[in-house]
């Protein structure tokens, strides 16, 4: 399967990594929208939320704790931020591994469509 976050997630192809452990990676996008701009990922393939599974919620759990600490650590837990994981095609989820993007920094958009 030809997967870019199964590659990052392996270190196969670089990435800005600032978050890892057993269960997941996170690192900045490459095209960020904002002064913080990261992607939370599990390691393991899920394709997007629609495959979220009493099997795997665990991780989808822990991708949330991790967003926080994150937020923490890139001083924007108190300003605020926002979480977004794109979801199929009107979603418009361009990588097809579930992966949630914590973005914040600066004064976001009200809308969200
Ligand atoms: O968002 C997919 C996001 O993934 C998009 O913001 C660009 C980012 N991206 C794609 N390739 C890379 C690599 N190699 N490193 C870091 N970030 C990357 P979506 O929600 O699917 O539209």
């Amino acid at each position: 399967m030809d997967c870019i976050f199964c590659a990052i997630a392996n270190k196969e192809i670089p990435s800005q990594i600032v978050f890892e452990n057993d269960n997941l990676v996170a690192f900045r996008d490459l095209n960020p929208q904002a002064p913080v701009h990261i992607l939370v990922v599990p390691k393991m393939h899920i394709s997007s939320m629609n495959e979220i599974t009493s099997e795997n919620s665990h991780i989808t759990a822990e991708i949330f704790e991790v967003i926080n600490k994150i937020a923490e650590k890139e001083n924007i837990k108190d300003s605020g931020y926002r979480v977004i994981s794109n979801c199929g095609e009107d979603g418009c989820q361009s990588v097809k591994h579930l992966h949630f993007h914590l973005i914040g920094g600066k004064k976001l958009s009200e809308t969200l469509s």
